[in-house]
């Protein structure tokens, strides 16, 4: 019979909580660790704390298997670190704190020969600044021979237990045995290839693709603007290209959100500001997009006379289907209005059920009552059905996914106003 490793995760969050599941599912005896309270509280109650599509039949299976959750961090054979780094938007660059307390934690527990595999999104370099030298002081006092290793994740949110199954994943390490030992027990939950590599280029691979999708999501939105400024229409050249074999340009849109894309391409420019001219542009051209759909709601507004409380945004999360609102392009625009309008938008989320700025209305039906001009932030599949609705409307559409026939008042980013 296989004897399973132990596997203790620590933070429970959208992609801890999801890569526990699958590890005890697969057979592991997994725990998870984390230290908010109530998160540990719900879990013990048998209910998830975040939703997810497939998560509750993983959840069930889990529960079967024996997955344990408490505050606490247990004496394991492998550590996987996925708590938050947050963004520090003023200096461009990530906060390792809860990494760092985290490691030192499974320091305090740890029995020799432990790994411990950072999941946590973290800019290049940060392992051998903050990490490495916690683990190879604690190895010389002990001699307990703990080893480390990265391995990022990578699934969006939305279709994350598929993309947990089957996405290739990039282990780093910087030592055969360890390498080996930790693509063991990931390609038991992926079917996906396994790369083995260093620490460093493991750190560097989450970080470039990011910022690849964010350099092309930047090409095709200066490809709005340049349609709204010379009278042509984006969305279908951008279609008719996407037909060439070996061209694949992303959506243009009102700017991009997330934890991931604009913000890890900063760690790139942060550290290299001389070598890194094309990512800043690209990412002050997403950053900028906010800004270019509050100039077209000022014009379609003088145009058709409408009031400042009459104004309604249609999704505030960073995009569709998810009830994540982080750095998204719908709270930028808040912001931004809040200086320029001084008055507090109507809004309404059909994934959010807390209110998360003023003016925000859990109610479909009241934030159609109060609104004239309607704007498409966020894609969710909730509108596909109520597009009916929009029919009396003034409608500005950041993402074209709106029928031509919405209303008879439909304004698209790419219209110069
Ligand atoms: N967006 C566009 N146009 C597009 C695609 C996306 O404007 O064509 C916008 C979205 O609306 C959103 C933002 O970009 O505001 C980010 O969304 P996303 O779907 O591109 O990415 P995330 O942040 O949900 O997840 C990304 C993924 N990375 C890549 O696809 C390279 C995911 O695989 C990573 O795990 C995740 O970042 C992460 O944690 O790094």
């Amino acid at each position: 019979m296989k004897i399973y490793p132990t596997i203790n995760i620590i933070g429970l969050g959208y992609i801890g909580l999801p890569t526990s599941l699958i590890f005890s599912k697969n057979g592991y005896k997994v725990h998870g660790t984390d230290i908010k309270k109530e998160t540990i509280s719900i879990l013990n109650k048998k209910i998830l704390p975040i939703e997810e599509n497939g998560l509750q039949e993983l959840f069930e299976s889990s529960l079967r298997n024996g997955i344990t959750f408490s505050e606490e961090v247990i004496v394991s054979d492998f550590y996987i670190v996925c708590v938050p780094t947050p963004y520090l938007p003023k200096l461009k660059s990530i906060d390792p704190l809860f990494v760092i307390k985290a490691v030192e934690k499974v320091l305090n527990f740890c029995k020799p020969d432990s790994i411990i595999i950072i999941e946590s999104t973290i800019s290049p370099g940060t392992i051998k600044k903050f990490i490495l030298p916690l683990v190879e002081d604690f190895n010389k006092k002990t001699n307990k021979h703990i080893h480390l290793a990265h391995a990022p994740e990578r699934i969006i949110p939305g279709n994350m237990i598929h993309e947990l199954v089957t996405n290739s994943r990039t282990i780093g390490a910087d030592d055969e045995i360890t390498l080996d030992r930790v693509v063991e027990i990931y390609s038991s939950i992926t079917s996906g290839k396994i790369v083995k590599t260093s620490i460093l280029n493991a750190e560097l691979t989450k970080v470039v693709e990011n910022t690849f999708r964010a350099v092309n999501i930047a090409f095709s939105n200066e490809l709005l603007k340049l349609g709204s400024f010379y009278n042509f229409d984006p969305y279908e050249v951008i279609e008719i290209c996407n037909l060439h074999p070996r061209v694949k340009i992303l959506n243009p849109g009102p700017g991009v959100g997330g934890h991931c894309i604009p913000i890890d391409p900063w760690f790139l420019v942060g550290d290299w500001p001389l070598h890194t001219d094309l990512i800043r542009l690209s990412l002050e051209t997403n950053e900028s997009m906010p800004e270019f759909v509050l100039e077209h709601i000022n014009k379609i507004k003088s145009k058709h006379g409408v009031k400042n409380q009459r104004i309604g945004l249609y999704g505030l999360t960073y995009k569709e289907d998810v009830d994540d609102i982080r750095e998204s392009p719908s709270l930028q625009l808040i912001s931004l209005i809040n200086k320029n309008l001084g008055s507090d938008l109507i809004s309404f989320d059909p994934t959010l059920k807390k209110i998360v700025v003023p003016g925000q209305t859990l109610s479909y039906e009241e934030f159609l009552n109060q609104t004239d001009l309607v704007v498409i932030m966020v894609k969710h599949s909730h509108l596909k059905n109520n597009f009916l609705s929009l029919k009396s409307k003034i409608i500005l559409d950041t993402h074209n996914y709106s029928p031509k026939d919405v209303s008879n008042n439909r304004y698209l980013l790419s219209d110069s106003l």
